[in-house]
């Protein structure tokens, strides 16, 4: 079988599952948002992480209906959260390249959102720097999203084809530092002042900016000294599995 026919096979059967990896305000420690991760459960293979089927998922174009099915899971569960009394904030998921060229993407979430419940203003979806290479059609798209008032991030950022012209014309409210420019910020000064530059360009742009893949205190000590809003990573918490998220929540009431 191949992996393509594998995954067809998956979805139908419901072997896919999210987890979530909390997003902490800086000034505060409060969890403020959760990043959607896909995890494959395979029935032999075990927990396959994302890097092992996605790229296949996108070449083969099934990630269009797994990425739908991502984008209504997060809503849904986030919606459960809110039920349950959880504080409300947003769920980000991922969206690949494939799902931004698809026709009528703002209906789809549209339609998710209005399934579930959720409100808008608690679903982020992510994009990287190459999606908005052709700016006149990321705009058009971007502008739908956020009609709706979905928030856009940019993921990754700093790693791709980057013009910054993009960051004056498309409706962006976040960008993600990408962890690559995180991981030695302590010992190699070019990439703290990439840091510094991103998060005060950020400001200036009246963008939040989060920084991902902090794995240490030193690391915290300096995004926090440079007024960075947000971050992500397993200093604050790895990717949990839904039931973990909630007694995460429930510890923070
Ligand atoms: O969770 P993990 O660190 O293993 O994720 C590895 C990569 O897979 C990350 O780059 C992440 O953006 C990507 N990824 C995780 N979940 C999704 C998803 O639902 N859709 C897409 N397109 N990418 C995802
Ligand atoms: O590309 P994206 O930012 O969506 O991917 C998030 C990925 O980063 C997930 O696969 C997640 O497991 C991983 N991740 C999250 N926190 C950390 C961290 O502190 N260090 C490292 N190395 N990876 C992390
Ligand atoms: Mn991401
Ligand atoms: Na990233």
């Amino acid at each position: 079988l191949t992996i393509q026919h594998e995954m067809r096979r998956a979805l139908a059967n419901n072997e896919f599952i999210l987890y979530y990896q909390p997003q902490y305000d800086l000034a505060s420690g409060q969890i403020v948002g959760l990043e959607a991760l896909i995890r494959w459960m395979h029935p032999e293979r075990g927990l396959v992480p994302p890097g092992e089927f996605i790229p296949a998922a996108e070449e083969s174009g099934i990630i269009v209906p797994l990425g739908n099915w991502v984008i209504e899971e997060a809503c849904r569960q986030n919606k459960a959260w809110q039920d349950a009394g959880m504080p409300c904030i947003p769920v980000s998921v991922n969206l690949s390249f494939r799902q931004f060229t698809e026709l009528n993407l703002t209906g789809k979430v549209a339609s998710i959102l209005e399934k579930t419940g959720l409100k808008a203003r608690y679903l982020e979806i992510e994009i990287t720097e190459s999606m908005t290479m052709d700016v006149e059609r990321a705009s058009k798209c971007l502008k739908e999203l956020t009609e709706l008032g979905v928030n856009i991030s940019i993921d990754d950022f700093g790693t791709g084809y980057s013009s910054f012209h993009y960051l004056k014309s498309l409706p962006i409210a976040r960008l993600k530092i990408d962890r690559s420019f995180v991981r030695h910020i302590q010992q190699d000064t070019n990439d703290a002042a990439i840091v510094a530059a991103i998060i005060a360009m950020a400001h200036n742009l009246q963008l939040q900016v989060i920084a991902e893949g902090v794995e240490t205190q030193d690391q915290l000590h300096f995004l926090r000294s440079h007024r960075c809003d947000e971050m992500q990573g397993y200093y604050g918490s790895p990717p949990l599995s839904s039931a973990n998220v909630l007694e995460l929540l429930q510890e923070k009431l």
